[in-house]
């Protein structure tokens, strides 16, 4: 790997500054965007060898181009492990990435026109799940379902019924893109199968904290079909993977690849393949677990801050902080203001945000990525308090830069895997 970076160093200094200035950046900041994380040395091992020359596709013992010998090994054994780790009967693990799953997932049953009953964008559902402005929401009927202000933003189920009787969708699906609650598998199966619905969860932020039995799993409570990102809180590369039941098997392995993908990035799959493996192990377990301890501590310390929370508490990895509420800055401030003192989270809408997307009204926060490197519930409260006083000091420059030096002379003290 050395001897790569030497090469990339001399042969394009520029693209290389970018990269060092990169790993600067990632090692004196603290990440709280809940969709990020420092991956395994391994995968950046995998990610840069030679399996990205090779074109795979088709599925093991069944491609379309020869020389397989070894993506066969490594996608089996991806698959082998995604379904040991998930409790699912079948893994197709060569989706590009977390859009590209949700589709072939979609693909794999529906017709254009056909319904889908899934979360309203502001709530916390990603694009794909039907936002107007996704193909998927143009192609597809999505009937969106919202949270219950009153109730933490809990789901009303009763209402997701009438929604589902009403509309007799397809797929129901649950599982968010900004959503800091569990969520209720038993109800939506019920629903699902009142209607003749498939049921489908889309567990991408969570999927780490499945497979680290932290929180629970969709397969346990019979869902066709699951579809998490790689990448997120399960701390692999970037990618996409759909676990489903042995008799959807067929219609999601073609779906995928013929339908909407040609040659797998079978540097990816390896590197997925790794992923699950330590995913498989106790230290993850540990992990995820220390994740939902960050999560409700860090939460604890800003609402006694005077933050308000969104769902006013976590039951997972993130929190969504209205900042316009909390401390009369938009999103786009707060983001701005945070990563002025390298503290790194996103701006996020809010249920039924008044304001546009580019200036919600809150920003997204969560610890996989701090947990990574090993910050604890002490760091938590440190963050906490620090993100708040930090947004009520928007206009001093001296207490920024101050704040900035304390944040990354702090993060100086947890290093970052792989760099
Ligand atoms: N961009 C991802 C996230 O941050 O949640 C979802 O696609």
């Amino acid at each position: 790997m050395d001897e790569h970076r030497e090469l990339l160093a001399k042969n394009d200094p520029d693209l290389f500054a970018a990269l060092i200035g990169e790993e600067s950046r990632q090692r004196r900041g603290v990440e709280l965007i809940p969709s990020e994380n420092y991956t395994y040395p391994e995968v950046l091992a995998a990610l840069g060898s030679v399996f990205t020359n090779k074109y795979a596709e088709g599925y093991p013992g069944r491609r379309y181009y020869g020389g397989q010998e070894y993506t066969d090994v490594i996608e089996n054994l991806a698959r082998k492990r995604a379904c040991e780790v998930f409790r699912a009967e079948h893994a197709n693990v060569q989706p590009l990435s977390g859009s590209p799953m949700n589709q072939a997932a979609y693909l794999a049953f529906l017709e254009p026109g056909d319904t889908v009953l899934a979360m309203d964008l502001s709530h916390g559902g990603h694009l794909t799940h039907g936002a107007p402005v996704s193909h998927m929401g143009r192609i597809f009927n999505f009937v969106r379902y919202k949270t219950n202000p009153d109730d933490e933003g809990r789901i009303d189920f009763a209402e997701v019924r009438k929604m589902a009787l009403e509309a007799k969708p397809k797929i129901v699906l649950c599982g968010y893109t900004s959503y800091p609650r569990d969520y209720d598998y038993d109800e939506f199966k019920k629903i699902a199968d009142e209607v003749g619905a498939l049921t489908m969860a889309d567990v991408s932020h969570i999927g780490g904290l499945i497979a680290g039995d932290a929180m629970r799993n969709p397969m346990d409570y019979g869902f066709d079909m699951m579809t998490t990102t790689t990448h997120k809180s399960l701390r692999g590369p970037r990618g996409g993977m759909i676990l489903c039941k042995k008799e959807h098997a067929a219609k999601i392995d073609k779906s995928v690849f013929p339908g909407l993908q040609g040659g797998p990035h079978m540097n990816t799959v390896a590197a997925v393949a790794y992923t699950l493996k330590e995913a498989a192990g106790d230290g993850f377990k540990e992990y995820a677990k220390n994740v939902l301890t960050n999560a409700k501590t860090l939460a604890g310390k800003l609402m006694d801050e005077g933050g308000k929370l969104v769902t006013g508490g976590t039951d997972n990895h993130m929190m969504v902080l209205n900042t316009v509420e909390s401390v009369g800055i938009d999103g786009k401030v707060a983001e701005k203001l945070l990563d002025e003192v390298s503290i790194t989270t996103n701006k996020q809408i809010i249920p039924d945000d008044p304001n546009p997307p580019l200036r919600p009204s809150g920003i997204r926060i969560g610890t996989p990525a701090a947990t990574t490197r090993g910050m604890g519930e002490k760091e938590m409260e440190q963050l906490g308090g620090w993100i708040m006083e930090t947004l009520r000091n928007k206009d001093d420059e001296a207490f920024l830069a101050k704040r900035k030096a304390e944040v990354e002379e702090f993060c100086g003290k947890y290093p970052v895997p792989g760099i």
